[in-house]
């Protein structure tokens, strides 16, 4: 199988009650490897350009005030098949309908505040790593 890379953000909520080491050990129980990582402010305007594809959606206003309410961590995933890995390791977006041991179930507290962003596809995947790091920032 092909080795695969993700995005992956740990949310404001994660970053706030001192998680981060928890979700990363469960990142990386799940076979992943971080191969990037840094811990940012989004502004506004980043936010925006990130979650550009549900502008039209209700929730965006407060997606985008959630995910700059203070800092959050970027990350590049890497491993076989890390984009539906990620997914699976992440739980349903609503925590209440998230698996036993995801991190969403374990750490979400809810659908606006869901601990983990992680890409749904290998173009969106690409798309998103590029707006947060450049290639030398990623180690494999
Ligand atoms: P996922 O992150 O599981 O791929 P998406 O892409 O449907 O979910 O939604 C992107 C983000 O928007 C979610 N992670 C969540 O923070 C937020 N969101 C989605 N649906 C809602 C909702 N109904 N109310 C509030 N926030 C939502």
């Amino acid at each position: 199988m092909a080795i695969e890379r993700t995005f992956s953000i740990l949310k404001p909520d994660v970053a706030r009650r001192n998680l981060t080491g928890a979700v990363n050990a469960k990142i990386e129980q799940a076979g992943l490897r971080i191969v990037a990582q840094k811990r940012v402010w989004m502004t506004r305007s980043q936010a925006e350009t990130f979650y550009g594809v549900h502008k039209e959606r209700p929730f965006f206003g407060e997606l985008v005030e959630t995910m700059t309410s203070g800092p959050v961590v970027v990350q590049v995933l890497e491993g076989e098949n890390a984009i539906k890995k990620y997914r699976d390791v992440m739980g349903a977006t609503n925590p209440e309908k998230a698996d036993a041991g995801t991190i969403r179930k374990d750490f979400a507290i809810s659908m606006g505040e869901n601990s983990v962003h992680g890409s749904d596809a290998p173009e969106t995947a690409a798309i998103e790593i590029a707006q947060w790091f450049a290639g030398n920032e990623i180690v494999g």
